[in-house]
């Protein structure tokens, strides 16, 4: 598991997104949008050969002790763009822009200070000294109305206002500026990348509905469910997140389909089902970007008709 940035001498995450922008700068950009509280820049990869004219997005590490889920974007980044000959057939369908740590300063916080802490770094004068907002519950959406606290020292602090947090608007920011005239968004699918369950969760989180399309959403996770089954025989749970989870609201999922108009926007909660929980062994993350970029391919394949 690899440090956000300066880890010398390991490579660090940003260390490794930059060093393929500069060698594989014909495909691979790589530029911040926007800063942490604490000052980490927020850096997106884009990878593109030119030939699509939709997008997909990865996320992770937003929960800062998810390690396997920066991990595992990192893992998907480096197969699509060193070994780009054996997956051309997918990564020329879509542009792909990857966040894979949205919550930097939590995630050097749990690298150094507190292995289990989720939240972000914020200060937002807790009586009781307690830091931090659950970016998982801040974006503008049915904000705070299911699963979310107002109390300042919950692991789901929702933040005193939606979009309280840097990380979150800097997402909204970005993201709003691929939503076309009809409402739709240029993005076509958002994986946000989250463990640990084994579930693939679908919209609505905020309350026990479906969306309208949902035969469609389900679709197209039990396609990425039995691709990671193919891999090494786990299984993955296909669902809202009331159905196999809990309420949540003001989610990454729930906010991108919801506002910015990306139809296939899921929440990943990868490996394991809990004998390690979040404290998931570095043996296993390998296995698990293995699954998930074969998921990721199967989905690409399957909404271009060639799956
Ligand atoms: O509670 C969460 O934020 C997610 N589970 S986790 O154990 N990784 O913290 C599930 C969120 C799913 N729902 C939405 N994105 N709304
Ligand atoms: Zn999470
Ligand atoms: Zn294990």
């Amino acid at each position: 598991y690899h440090r956000l940035a300066d880890a010398s001498p390991h490579p660090s995450i940003h260390e490794y997104m930059d060093t393929l922008a500069a060698d594989y700068s014909h495909m691979v950009e790589v530029f911040s949008i926007g800063t942490s509280t604490m000052g980490h820049d927020l850096m997106v990869m884009k990878v593109s050969t030119g030939n699509a004219t939709r997008s997909f997005w990865i996320d992770g590490g937003i929960h800062a002790r998810e390690w396997i889920s920066p991990a595992t974007s990192t893992y998907i980044m480096r197969e699509f763009v060193e070994n780009y000959d054996v997956h051309k057939d997918v990564v020329d369908l879509y542009d792909w822009y990857f966040l894979p740590v949205v919550n930097p300063d939590g995630y050097e916080y749990s690298q150094t200070e507190n292995r289990l802490w989720r939240k972000t770094r914020s200060d937002h004068d807790s009586p009781s000294g307690c830091i931090g907002v659950d970016s998982n519950r801040n974006f503008d959406f049915h904000w705070m109305e299911s699963g979310a606290s107002s109390d300042k020292c919950s692991e789901i602090y929702a933040g005193p206002e939606a979009e309280s947090e840097p990380e979150n608007r800097a997402i909204r920011d970005f993201l709003m500026q691929f939503v076309e005239d009809t409402g739709v968004s240029s993005f076509e699918v958002l994986l946000s990348l989250h463990s640990y369950g084994q579930l693939w969760l679908s919209p609505w989180g905020y309350a026990d509905i479906k969306p309208e399309d949902y035969s469609d959403l389900e679709e197209l996770g039990l396609v990425g469910v039995e691709a990671i089954f193919q891999v090494h025989g786990l299984e993955y749970t296909f669902g809202t997140s009331p159905d196999v989870l809990y309420l949540s609201s003001g989610g990454t999922k729930d906010w991108s389909k919801g506002v910015a108009g990306i139809k296939y926007s899921y929440t990943i909660e990868l490996r394991d089902t809990g004998f390690h929980g979040f404290v998931l062994p570095p043996e296993e993350i390998i296995p698990t970007g293995e699954e998930i970029l074969s998921a990721v391919k199967a989905c690409a394949l399957h909404l271009q008709g060639k799956g």
